[in-house]
């Protein structure tokens, strides 16, 4: 059966913050190139429907930590605190694989991005499952810690923000429509990209929560991949929207 490697959890956590900084530095000059960014050159390449795309890209993410579990003889995890905690990424990734793609109204997602973005979801699910499944301990009372508590109700709030915003954006269009709209509502209030801040605050949550070096790598990833896009989603609106509301930031409620 499988054992822990520290080595490969310490070389694969190292490699997700180093693509979090090749990230950082391509994405804060020009945003990834899809949805309300993609050029009307790329336009002509290959895509796939929203709905397959999405649902292709994140499967892995849900299924890999699953197979991890399945294969772990015995196939358990102990103690409390580890059981929940691979809960908790298993539980964002059924949302995101198996019910957004079904609802979303998005545009045809590019064919090169989803090759990338199905890699990075296989990567990331292995780390974070090979670790939570293997390599975690945690004492018996990890439940009662403030690390645990804090992060939990963090990842909660984040999921949260997350998934209302998500909804939120879905509702601007009819289905078929593709056009771009001013977002209203919930955290769009205070943000252009609230899904997004949902979203790193969740993950924030999580790596609180395990206190782990694959997770705050996986944080860390985040901030830098949908950080910069949320930059990119608030200057689209500045220059689209006339009338957009000029008191909204871009990430972060009254501060960026
Ligand atoms: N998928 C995470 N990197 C990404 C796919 C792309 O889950 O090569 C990372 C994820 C991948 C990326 C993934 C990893 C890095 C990759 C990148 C591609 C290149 C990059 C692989 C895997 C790469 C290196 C160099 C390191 C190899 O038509 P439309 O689609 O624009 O419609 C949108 C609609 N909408 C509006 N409708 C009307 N009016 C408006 N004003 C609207 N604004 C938006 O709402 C969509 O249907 C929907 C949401 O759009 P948007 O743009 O706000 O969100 P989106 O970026 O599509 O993300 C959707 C959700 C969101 O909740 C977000 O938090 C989460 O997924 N997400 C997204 C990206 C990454 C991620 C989470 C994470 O890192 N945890």
């Amino acid at each position: 059966s499988m054992q822990c490697l520290p080595g490969l959890v310490l070389a694969l956590s190292s490699l997700l913050g180093a693509l979090a900084l090749l990230q950082l530095s391509l994405y804060l000059r020009v945003p990834s190139r899809y949805g309300k960014h993609e050029e009307r050159v790329a336009r002509a390449r290959g895509r796939l429907p929203a709905r397959c795309a999405w649902f292709l890209q994140e499967l892995p993410s849900f299924l890999v930590p699953a197979l991890l579990l399945a294969l772990r003889s015995p196939p358990r995890l102990e103690p409390l605190g580890c059981r929940l905690l691979c809960c908790l990424f298993g539980w964002h990734y059924f949302y995101r694989t198996f019910i957004y793609p079904f609802f979303t109204r998005g545009r045809p997602f590019p064919l090169q991005l989803l090759f990338f973005g199905t890699l990075f979801c296989i990567y990331n699910g292995f780390l974070q499952g090979y670790y939570l499944i293997y390599c975690a301990e945690y004492p018996n009372d990890w439940c009662t810690d403030i690390r645990f508590t804090s992060g939990l109700l963090l990842f909660l709030l984040g999921m949260g923000i997350n998934i209302h915003s998500d909804l939120l954006l879905r509702q601007l269009r009819k289905p078929g429509e593709v056009t771009y709209k001013i977002p209203q509502g919930g955290l769009f209030t205070y943000v252009s990209g609230a899904n997004y801040f949902g979203e790193i605050v969740e993950w924030f949550g999580f790596a609180i929560a395990t206190w782990s070096l694959p997770a705050f790598a996986f944080a860390f990833f985040t901030l830098c991949c949908i950080g910069p896009r949320a930059y990119h989603h608030h200057r689209y609106y500045l220059k689209t929207f006339t009338d957009y509301p000029k008191s909204r930031k871009a990430l972060i409620p009254f501060v960026f």
